[in-house]
């Protein structure tokens, strides 16, 4: 089959700097069961990108074609949608990606949207294609939802997680004519020439109740040998300099650790690489272990230095484990990073003190975000029991990056959130800067002005 896979366009506010992996991974499973496939990616190639997604739909015939998307770029599917079916009303279009997999029903009726594939893509995709191929009805297509003659949505049996991830094909970057762009610019390669996301384990044990964990709750975790061969891929065909790993849980077991640890000190010497990490699951000794082994940098989602705020948004950290794994990460020589935000439910002025203290004891912090909640979670859920978000349509249309304000849980005014939290950050910073640490200004759309009237959703 002819397939053509599209990825969005992204935080246009700054340059294409991670590339698509869920896009990558769908290509490969289809070009591994012989689809000829034609990926266009209006994010990494916004030049020429939207223009050849024009020729193309104009020019050339596709039996399927495919989007994929995270939910801050739901307006941006939507006007990609209403383009494809104006232009191809009759080629089967498909959805996935965590957007689509949290609200699967909106993509269907606000997106264009013939199927959407729920969860993990690489089986259900195939199957999907055989099916359309073959003329077969999609019902015994585990995992997707869609429009059916009648003109109502049926969802099928859902689609068990890839139980051994290690025999998932590699993503397939050598269709992406971005894959330098991105590479060059990626956003954690930390001052190295080129960086690129790997993703070494699928699933999260955790409960955050602000996450959708979009790969379910049981961990699945690569071998060290099966990681070995992508990177040996990525240092030989790419000259790959540095490696992310975006997964949600990179510190599995400590001795899965240590053989990835071995595996860079042996065979790759000059490749440096970061990773998020969760606060409770690391020690010195990790710390120590892992910097020895090229890690350069590590990024932690602190969320909060309130016990009241991780308590209530489950993290299942304390401020004494994120104050440790700070310390010892400076100790092992590790660049890093912090993430906070600012404005749950159960957020008081007390507790953003609790915060701030925090920041300033451990010489970290400096930026917040504010909070936003997204579908499929607990947090998302009290937005909507307590009418905080009616139209969940315009809402997010709005909720595209989290630095800026559009939305507030807590039983504060926005004008006193607001300047709590730009309160906060200048105390931090002052503090910082007392020790010789500047926190970079980032991007933030909505001046003070602007928060007294936001908008109703
Ligand atoms: C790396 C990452 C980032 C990066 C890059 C994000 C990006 N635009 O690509 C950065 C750091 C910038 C980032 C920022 C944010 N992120 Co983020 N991020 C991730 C993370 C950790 C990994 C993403 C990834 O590469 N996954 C691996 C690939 C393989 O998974 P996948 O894309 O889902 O693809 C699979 C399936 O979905 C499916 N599939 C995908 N596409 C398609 C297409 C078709 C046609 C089909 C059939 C199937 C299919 O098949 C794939 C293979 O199985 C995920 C968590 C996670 N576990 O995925 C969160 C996640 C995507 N982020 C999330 C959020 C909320 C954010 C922020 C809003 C939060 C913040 N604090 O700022 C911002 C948004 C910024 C923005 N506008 O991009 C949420 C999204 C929720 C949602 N409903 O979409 C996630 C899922 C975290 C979570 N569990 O809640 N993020
Ligand atoms: S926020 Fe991180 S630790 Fe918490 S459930 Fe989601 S992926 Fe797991």
């Amino acid at each position: 089959m002819k397939i053509l896979l599209i990825y969005p366009l992204d935080r246009d506010f700054m340059p294409p700097s991670m590339p698509p992996l869920g896009l990558a991974y769908v290509a490969s499973a289809l070009m591994d069961n012989g689809h000829e496939i034609t990926v266009i990616d209006l994010n990494g190639d916004r030049e020429h990108g939207l223009s050849d997604l024009q020729y193309l739909l104009q020019s050339k015939s596709y039996d399927m074609i495919g989007i994929s998307s995270i939910i801050t770029q739901y307006k941006r599917v939507k006007e990609l949608g209403k383009l494809i079916k104006s232009i191809v009303p009759d080629t089967p279009l498909i959805m996935g990606g965590s957007g689509p997999t949290s609200i699967p029903e909106f993509y269907l009726k606000n997106c264009s949207a013939d199927i959407v594939c729920i969860g993990e893509g690489e089986a259900t995709v195939n199957e999907l294609a055989f099916l359309i191929q073959n003329k077969i009805p999609l019902e015994s297509c585990k995992g997707i939802i869609f429009k059916n003659g009648s003109g109502q949505y049926f969802t099928t049996a859902p689609r068990e997680h890839i139980s051994d991830i290690n025999k998932i094909k590699f993503p397939a970057w050598e269709l992406f004519n971005s894959i330098n762009t991105y590479m060059g610019n990626y956003l954690f390669r930390s001052g190295r020439k080129t960086g690129v996301s790997i993703l070494s384990t699928r699933g999260c044990p955790g409960q955050c109740n602000y996450c959708m964990c979009n790969f379910g709750r049981r961990l699945r975790a690569r071998y060290p040998e099966n990681i070995f061969s992508e990177i040996n891929i990525l240092v030989k065909k790419y000259n790959m300099e540095h490696i992310h790993f975006v997964d949600d849980t990179f510190i599995t077991t400590p001795q899965r650790v240590k053989d990835i640890c071995h595996m860079f000190k042996d065979s790759f010497k000059n490749v440096t690489w970061s990773a998020n990490v969760r606060a409770d699951l690391v020690t010195a000794d990790i710390l120590k272990n892992i910097a020895e082994a090229n890690c350069i940098s590590l990024a932690y989602g602190i969320e909060s230095g309130s016990r009241t705020v991780l308590e209530y948004i489950r993290k299942g950290i304390t401020p004494e484990q994120a104050g440790n794994a700070i310390k010892w990460t400076r100790e092992a020589e590790i660049l890093l990073t912090t993430y906070f935000m600012l404005g749950m439910p159960c957020e008081t002025p007390d507790t953003v003190r609790e915060t701030i203290n925090f920041c300033k004891d451990n010489l970290v912090g400096g930026e917040f975000f504010f909070v936003t909640p997204f579908p499929k979670t607990e947090l998302y859920q009290y937005a909507l029991d307590n009418r905080i978000i009616t139209n969940e349509d315009i809402y997010l249309e709005h909720a595209g990056e989290v630095r800026n304000f559009v939305v507030n849980l807590t039983k504060m005014s926005n004008e006193e959130l607001f300047d709590l939290k730009e309160a906060a950050e200048t105390e931090i910073r002052q503090h910082l800067k007392k020790h010789n640490i500047i926190v970079k200004s980032s991007i933030r759309e909505n001046p003070r002005e602007t928060v007294k009237n936001l908008p109703k959703f």
